[in-house]
Order: structure tokens, then C-alpha cells, then sequence
């Protein structure tokens, strides 16, 4: 999911053609420098979507900055702050960096100094657009409001495929549970704090990953109070890998087709869809791997096995298979973390990290 801001109308701008800056990349940039991509698309320097340069504090250009300019959606003039399908922190991760372009997990840019009275959240894997207005059109910027309750800018209409049985409030998050831009629902008279979520589990929600596991994934217009939404994640991959901090070992599994998949559209979906996976670094090299990605409340994460006995696993049904070894977190009913151990049984807890490529 994409968050961007757009700017309130008002400022004054100075445009600049500015040359020279930093190698060429894919979209750009285009050398047109404005505050924000508000300010350059007011101004008729707009040419199209694409990579500008932005300085939104004026004065000394030496501190200009990458980002995404959305010049088409809704009128144009968006900046967009991050791409993403985890936890984020735009506090902080500010800088763009070429080998995550926009669109693709992980881009960034500096919003924190832009004022804003709208905000528009893209869905990448549908393409949908949502923004939301705020009804006082007086501006905030990100850097100056971490933290507030939503009361603190009143309601939000919501525009784009938004429900508008709704009014709307927004967060603007950076603690350890939730960091980030945060649009919901305003339900039973109730304004959300960063860790008050004011039990609405009816609502749309606009949101990036929460650190606890009962608040996983991203919402985008659906309800987010819920556990184990469904994950979007856009990640393309063809092998995973499996760290056990306790001992730093790692594990990792490649798809023996080297065709590449996503969990987001493979949830559920029973390990034969994949065929089997080869077991490389710590992994015992006797077994054959399968793969599967579950979000069911009995088991929701990655789950690599052994193929054993001819019989691929389901997310709900293991195979019987006591005998190979398993890289899972904890299931409800079969407790702890297994790294290289069979999981049939419930098992120690270990901290473990699971990533793709
Ligand atoms: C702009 O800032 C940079 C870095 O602080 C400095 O080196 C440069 O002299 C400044 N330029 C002007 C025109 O003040
Ligand atoms: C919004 O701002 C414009 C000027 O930019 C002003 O004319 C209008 O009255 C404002 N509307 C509200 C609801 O504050
Ligand atoms: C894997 O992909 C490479 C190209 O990226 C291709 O040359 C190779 O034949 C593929 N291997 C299999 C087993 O599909
Ligand atoms: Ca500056």
C-alpha cells in the first residue's frame, strides 16, 4: 500500500530548474524542483508521474530531496510518502533510495515537513485509490503531530472508493505498536488514539502493519481491528530463509521450479500448488521441502516441512508427518517455535526471522 499527501493550495512557490543533481533513474527525476508536488503541479511544471525534486523548508536547495510526484490521481499533485506492506517508520525513514522505486516495497520518501489538508492511500495489488479531505481545510504537517489523539483535526471526508457512510479520522502514529499515517472510521462518537483504537471493529481502515501479532497485515478499506487480516505482501519470491537467533542458524529453501509467487495471492492455498523446495544451509539435506502460507486461526505465517510419505500438507492438515523437520512459528494448539525440528508436537519457544527473495 502507497501513502501520499497532498498539499493545501495556498503556499508560496518558487520554482527552479535545478540541473546536475544525482544520477538519472528509472522515471527521472525530472529536473523541475517545487515545495512539494502540489506546489509543481500548480505552478504547470508538472510533467506527468514521476520522480521530482522536492524542498519544502525553501531557502538552501542543498537539502532538495527525491520523491514521488502522482500528478494524475484525482487532479494530481500528490506526494507520496511510502510504499509498504509491513510496519513502517516515516518518522524516520525518510530518504529515497533508487533501488526501491516507487510502487515497490520499501520506497521512501521525506513527507514530515509537508503540510497537507489531504491524504490518498493506494492499494497496489487492486489498484485502488481512496484520499480523505479534511472538513477545516487548515493544514498539518506529519513532523509537528505524531502522536495526537484524532480529535486534534476533526473529521475527514472520504473520497475515491471510500464508504461514504463514513466520516473519517485520521492518526499520525510513531511508537513501537504502530508508526505511521492511520485513516478510520469515526464510530460511536469515539476519536482513536495511537494505541486506543476505541474497539471500532466495524469501520474501514486505512493502515500499515502493526509490531503485534493480533494486528498483522494491512488494511486498506476494511476493517483492521481484527486479528490476522489477510497480509498484502508484494514480495515475489522464489526462496525463503529461516534464522534461529538463538543459535544463528539459517535455513533457507528454493523453489525447485524457479517460478516466483507472492503471499498475498497464494494464502490458504495447499502446499502441491508449489511442488517441492530444495533445503539449503543448516537444512537436513535427506528431506525434500514444502511450502506453505496460512493465515487461519490455527496457523498464520510461513510454514516449510519436509515431504514426506507422498502427501503435501494443507494449512489445516500436516500430514501426520512426526518425523521431519519443521521451520513454523507457534500454531494455536501446537505451541513454540520449531526451526529444524519436527512441529507436530508443540515445541520450545525461539525467536526466530523469516525472509524472501
Ligand atoms: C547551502 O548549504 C550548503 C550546505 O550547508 C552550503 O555549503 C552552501 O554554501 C549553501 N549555499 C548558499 C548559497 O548559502
Ligand atoms: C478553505 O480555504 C479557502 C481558501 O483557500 C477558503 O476560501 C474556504 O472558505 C475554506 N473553507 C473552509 C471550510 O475552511
Ligand atoms: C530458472 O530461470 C533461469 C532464468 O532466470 C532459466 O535460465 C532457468 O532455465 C530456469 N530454471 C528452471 C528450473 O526453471
Ligand atoms: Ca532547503
Amino acid at each position: 500500500m502507497e501513502v501520499g499527501l497532498l498539499k493545501q493550495s495556498n503556499t508560496l512557490v518558487i520554482l527552479m530548474i535545478f540541473a546536475c543533481l544525482g544520477p538519472k533513474i528509472t522515471n527521472g527525476p525530472v529536473n523541475v524542483l517545487g515545495d512539494d508536488c502540489q506546489d509543481i503541479k500548480k505552478r504547470g511544471h508538472s510533467q506527468g508521474d514521476g520522480m521530482y525534486w522536492l524542498d519544502p523548508d525553501g531557502g538552501n536547495h542543498s537539502n532538495a530531496f527525491l520523491a514521488y510526484c502522482d500528478m494524475t490521481s484525482y487532479n494530481g499533485g500528490w506526494t507520496m510518502c511510502y510504499t509498504t506492506d509491513e510496519y513502517v517508520k516515516p518518522k524516520t525513514e525518510v530518504a529515497f533510495n533508487a533501488q526501491f522505486p516507487y510502487g515497490s516495497d520499501g520506497y521512501r520518501t521525506n513527507c514530515n515537513i509537508i503540510p497537507f489538508t489531504e491524504i490518498i492511500f493506494i492499494d497496489h495489488q487492486t489498484g485502488n485509490k481512496v484520499y480523505f479531505k479534511r472538513q477545516t481545510n487548515q493544514s498539518i504537517t506529519a513532523a509537528s503531530n505524531y502522536g495526537n489523539a484524532a480529535g486534534t483535526y476533526g473529521l475527514w471526508d472520504g473520497l475515491g472508493a471510500a464508504d461514504n457512510a463514513y466520516s473519517y479520522q485520521l492518526l499520525i502514529c510513531d511508537t513501537s505498536f504502530y508508526s505511521g499515517f492511520f485513516v478510520s472510521g469515526h464510530t460511536g462518537n469515539c476519536y482513536k488514539t495511537c494505541n486506543g483504537w476505541c474497539s471500532d471493529s466495524a469501520s474501514p481502515y486505512f493502515r500499515t502493519a502493526t509490531t503485534d501479532a493480533n494486528y498483522k497485515g494491512v488494511a486498506f478499506n476494511t476493517n483492521g481491528h481484527h486479528p490476522n487480516i489477510l497480509r498484502n505482501r508484494l514480495i515475489s519470491f522464489t526462496e525463503i530463509i529461516f534464522i534461529d537467533h538463538q543459535t544463528g542458524n539459517k535455513a533457507y529453501f528454493k523453489r525447485q521450479t524457479n517460478q516466483s509467487i507472492t503471499a498475498a495471492n497464494n494464502y490458504g492455498i495447499a502446499a502441491d500448488t508449489y511442488g517441492l523446495w530444495d533445503g539449503l544451509g543448516a537444512a537436513d539435506n535427506a528431506y525434500s521441502y514444502q511450502l506453505m502460507i496460512c493465515d487461519t486461526s490455527f496457523y498464520s505465517d510461513f510454514f516449510v516441512s519436509g515431504y514426506t510419505g507422498n502427501c503435501y500438507k494443507q494449512c489445516g492438515h500436516w500430514c501426520g508427518d512426526s518425523g521431519s523437520p519443521y521451520f513454523r512459528t507457534a500454531s494455536t494448539s501446537y505451541k513454540g517455535v520449531a526451526f529444524n525440528t519436527n512441529g507436530h508436537i508443540s515445541v520450545g519457544s525461539r525467536l526466530i526471522s523469516v525472509g524472501l527473495r
